[in-house]
């Protein structure tokens, strides 16, 4: 199990956060994802054999929020 901490831009309140919680949740290989809009961070706990970074990126973006 891998912890990456992400930056992400364009959440505004509470609901953007559990958007991206919950799109993060339901995919392929997250355990656990904890999205925070003050901070601007999502943190994410990953099986690195089912998924990887660029795909928790891609999906935080498919959401309409900007990942760095
Ligand atoms: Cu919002």
């Amino acid at each position: 199990m891998e912890t990456i901490t992400l930056n992400v831009s364009g959440m505004q309140c509470g609901g953007c956060a559990s958007t991206i919680k919950e799109k993060l949740e339901g995919s392929e290989g997250v355990t656990t994802a904890k999205a925070d809009h003050k901070e601007g961070k999502v943190k994410i706990d990953f099986d690195p054999a089912k998924t990887n970074v660029e795909a928790l990126k891609k999906i935080i973006a498919d959401a309409g929020y900007k990942p760095e």
